[in-house]
């Protein structure tokens, strides 16, 4: 019955886990469970392989580019990506799928904060989750929740019209980004998230990982919300420019001390925040215009498929 779904799962050392979680799908009427392992060593592959999923070794390393890899070997109509650590239930696949078959949407996040077990996730990450949902909705005004959840469902006709770069953590970052972009439909469910079982290790590194996310996030913003992306380097400059000019405004004024050197620092901290504001104005117009034109070419592009 889930025949027009390919389930996508990337692994690394899920030994513990990656049985159960294929195994989930499959007696749920998933034929169709694709594991991209990155060399684990550890039985994840043949695990995987005995409960009937395809495995495959992935030619790179990172999450973001096994599922790239996963995703030119899918032949359904939909991919359901799923992380092989069994924080996501099987049960909650249903959800995801049906605003894609009911055409409400082409691509569906699970909101893992709707339903978060105890101990699924430190408080260092929670923090750093928030920062960046709250960054995501600043810079593309779209409703996200939990643009970092690795449980999604997409069609496969408008993950052809993403284009993916990020190897890393910084994939699911991407995708929200690129349904913007290109105005792909996407929405929220909510879902459960459990706790990694015992004896089952991450590959996240919060500091490193985040990071990561945090500069793929204003690295994408340059094309979409370019003014964020000149204006807040701009607004520094500008700040720095008014703060360093009122103090040598002020020992001029008041102590007649005159500070030759702080400004110039300060005139040309002021000139280039409001060049960047200037800059950023410029692309935002570029952007607006761009958009129109691509999606304009896009419907055309569908409109063509579609008589043929
Ligand atoms: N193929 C492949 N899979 C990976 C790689 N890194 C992580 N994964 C898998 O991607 C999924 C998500 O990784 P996790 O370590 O669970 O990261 P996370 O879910 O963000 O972090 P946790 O909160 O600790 O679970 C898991 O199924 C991993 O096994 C990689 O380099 N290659
Ligand atoms: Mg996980």
């Amino acid at each position: 019955m889930n025949e027009d779904v390919t389930v996508l799962i990337p692994t690394l050392d899920e030994a513990a886990t990656i049985g159960e979680v294929v195994a989930g799908f499959v007696e749920r009427g998933y034929e169709t469970v694709l594991v991209i392992d990155g060399g684990s060593t550890d039985g994840t592959q043949e695990i995987a392989e005995e409960e009937g999923a395809n495995v495959v070794e992935q030619t790179g390393s990172g999450k973001g580019q096994a599922m790239m890899q996963g995703f030119a070997r899918v032949e359904t109509e939909y991919v359901l990506v799923l992380d092989g650590d069994g924080t996501y239930l099987p049960e909650d696949a249903d959800a995801l799928l049906e605003p894609l078959r009911d055409g409400e949407a082409d691509h569906v996040v699970g909101n893992r904060f709707a339903d978060i077990r105890s101990g699924a996730m430190p408080r260092l990450n929670r923090v750093g989750n928030r920062i960046i949902n709250w960054s995501f909705r600043a810079i593309h005004r779209r409703d996200h929740r939990d643009i970092l959840s690795g449980y999604r469902a997409m069609t496969m006709d408008s993950l052809g019209r993403m284009n993916l770069t990020a190897e890393g953590f910084g994939i699911e970052t991407e995708m929200c980004v690129e349904c913007v972009r290109h105005g792909i439909d996407s929405m929220e469910v909510p879902i459960t998230y459990e706790t990694r079982p015992a004896g089952s290790e991450t590959n996240l590194h919060p500091i490193k990982d985040g990071g990561t996310i945090i500069v793929t996030l204003y690295r994408l913003a340059k094309t979409n919300n370019p003014l964020f992306y000149f204006g807040s380097l701009g607004g520094l400059s500008l700040l720095a420019g008014l703060g360093i000019a009122s103090y040598v405004g002020y020992d001029w004024f008041v102590n007649d001390i005159p500070h030759e050197v702080l400004a110039i620092v300060a005139a040309a901290g002021i000139l280039v925040g409001i060049q960047l504001f200037m800059i950023g104005f410029l692309s935002d117009m570029i952007v607006a215009l761009h958009r129109d034109q691509r999606r304009r070419i896009e419907r055309l592009e569908r409109r063509i498929e579609e008589d043929d």
